[in-house]
This record gives C-alpha cells, sequence and structure tokens, in this order.
C-alpha cells in the first residue's frame, strides 16, 4: 500500500475529514494526522479527549472484505498499535476487546473503524487510531474515563518523538492488513490472542442491547469474526459481536 500522509494542525476529527474525503473518491492509503482535535470521537459517539502531544490519524482503506469483516480490521490494527508500542518502547503493551490498548491496565490507545460497506467499489473504512504519546491527563479528567488513561510520555518520563510511532505502526499494520486480504485470519486470530489482556480472564460485558446487555463470565477467545465467546458460569458461553468489556479480576489459566 502506498500511504500518502497529509497533516493538519487542527481538524474536528481525523475520521470525520478522511471520510469525507473518501466519499471524494480518495485512495486508499490516505493517511490524516492532526496535531489536535476539536471533536475527536470514540464509538457510540463518545467524546475522544485529543490535546497537542498525542498520535491522532486515520487511515483510509478500501479493502475488499464481506461485511461481516470489518471488526477484523480493528482487530488488524490493534496488533499493530500494541507492536508498535512494544517495538518503540519496550513497554508491555496489550489488547483489551475490542479497541482498546493498555499498559498496566491503563487505556494508551483506542480504535474507531467507520466505514461504509456498500457496492464494492463505493466502499471503504475509515481507520481511526488515538495514541497517548506526549500528551499528560489530569487528576480530575484522570476519574471522568470508563477505563483510567495513560500515555507514553507519563510511564516513560520522557517525550516519544511522534512520527516514529507513526511510522512503526503504518509499516506493522500494512503487514498484517495484506494477510488478513489474503484471507489467513487464523494468524491474525493468533496474533492478537497472544498480545490480548482480556483473555482468560473474569470480565463484565456490556452489549447495551435487550437480553444480555450486562452479564459476567471468563473470556475465553475470539474467534474468525473477532467475537469474544464468553464463558458464564452454568457453563454455557455467549458470543458477543460489539459491546465493551470490563477487565473484573487478575488473569486465570484455563
Ligand atoms: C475508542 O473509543 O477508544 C476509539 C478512539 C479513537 C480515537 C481516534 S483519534 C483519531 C481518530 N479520529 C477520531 O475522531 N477518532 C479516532 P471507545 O472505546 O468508545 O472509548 C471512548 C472512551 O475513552 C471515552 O468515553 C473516554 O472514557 C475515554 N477516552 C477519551 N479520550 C481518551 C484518551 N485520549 N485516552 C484514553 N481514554 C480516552
Amino acid at each position: 500500500m502506498t500511504y500518502n500522509i497529509l497533516r493538519f494542525a487542527e481538524v474536528d476529527s481525523t475520521n470525520a475529514l478522511c471520510k469525507r474525503l473518501a466519499l471524494e473518491g480518495a485512495r486508499e492509503g490516505l493517511v490524516i494526522v492532526a496535531a489536535t482535535q476539536t471533536a475527536g470521537r470514540g464509538r457510540l459517539d463518545r467524546k475522544w479527549l485529543s490535546p497537542r502531544g498525542g498520535l491522532w490519524f486515520s487511515v483510509l482503506l478500501r479493502p475488499r472484505l464481506a461485511v461481516g469483516k470489518a471488526p477484523l480490521l480493528t482487530m488488524a490494527a490493534a496488533v499493530a498499535v500494541a507492536e508498535t508500542i512494544r517495538e518503540t518502547t519496550a513497554l508491555e503493551a496489550t489488547l483489551k476487546w475490542p479497541n482498546d490498548c493498555l499498559i498496566a491496565e491503563r487505556k494508551v490507545a483506542g480504535i474507531l473503524v467507520e466505514g461504509k460497506f456498500t457496492k464494492p467499489v463505493e466502499s471503504f473504512a475509515v481507520l481511526g487510531v488515538g495514541i497517548n504519546v506526549n500528551n499528560v491527563f489530569n487528576e480530575q479528567l484522570r476519574g471522568e474515563f470508563l477505563v483510567p488513561p495513560t500515555s507514553l510520555k507519563e510511564i516513560l518520563g520522557h517525550d516519544v518523538e511522534l512520527d516514529s510511532v507513526l511510522e512503526k505502526f503504518l509499516s506493522l499494520f500494512e503487514r498484517e492488513y495484506v494477510e488478513l486480504l489474503r484471507g489467513r485470519q487464523a494468524e491474525l486470530v493468533g496474533h492478537w490472542m497472544r498480545l490480548s489482556s482480556t483473555l482468560g480472564r473474569s470480565v463484565r460485558v456490556e452489549t447495551g442491547l435487550g437480553g444480555h446487555a450486562s452479564f459476567e463470565g471468563i473470556a475465553e477467545k475470539v474467534d474468525d469474526d473477532f467475537a469474544l465467546v464468553v464463558q458464564l458460569s452454568n457453563g454455557s458461553s455467549i458470543r458477543v459481536m460489539a459491546g465493551d468489556c470490563v477487565h473484573l479480576t487478575p488473569i486465570v489459566q484455563f
């Protein structure tokens, strides 16, 4: 993939801008990077705080992928984010299903894939990534987050060059993306599982849907569609396609 990187001092949301350009016919590989976002967003229209110092960017993809397989893009990006952090800082970044990257149970990065999956020619996916690199959080704000946040600078005590993090991510992501498009999902799933801190763990899952809107169990595995399989105390399992997952206890061995 040939990347074409456009940099901005400030945008509303790199995902929103990337989407607008996608609709105008921009090519796969367009990367929008912004020093700050005034309306950065997470899933379900949640706010994503994007002050200067962080790495906020979106990549335009035009994958030939069945609609149901779109979550695998999040998975591929998550693997690339965790490995980028491990390789550039040697910190032990892990993955929380479905879209968080954590260090010591604090959220250091989040991923938001949005798209339009209709006719193959018109369809696209915008892969948005936010990594807390050199930004720091004040204590008051910290309490308002779903998962306590952290940044690379906060842990390391020094700045990390934003461009080197971006470059590393783009090359690692491309590798996972190519594998995915070749249909080698099993490798990708295996890769994600090795980096995961969700599996083997007691979790609470919130789906926001009726029925089993919220339940607890042991996170057993993710399947080929990146659904999370959770084992309940009565021995049965629930397969969750989308939702939030809260880590409840330390990892237990299966
Ligand atoms: C995410 O959503 O984690 C996806 C975040 C994606 C952000 C990128 S930045 C570039 C691109 N352009 C965009 O507009 N977005 C993408 P979710 O799992 O729903 O988590 C959202 C929650 O994370 C919020 O409700 C807060 O609790 C918390 N949060 C907000 N800002 C944060 C930050 N900078 N670091 C850690 N946690 C944050």
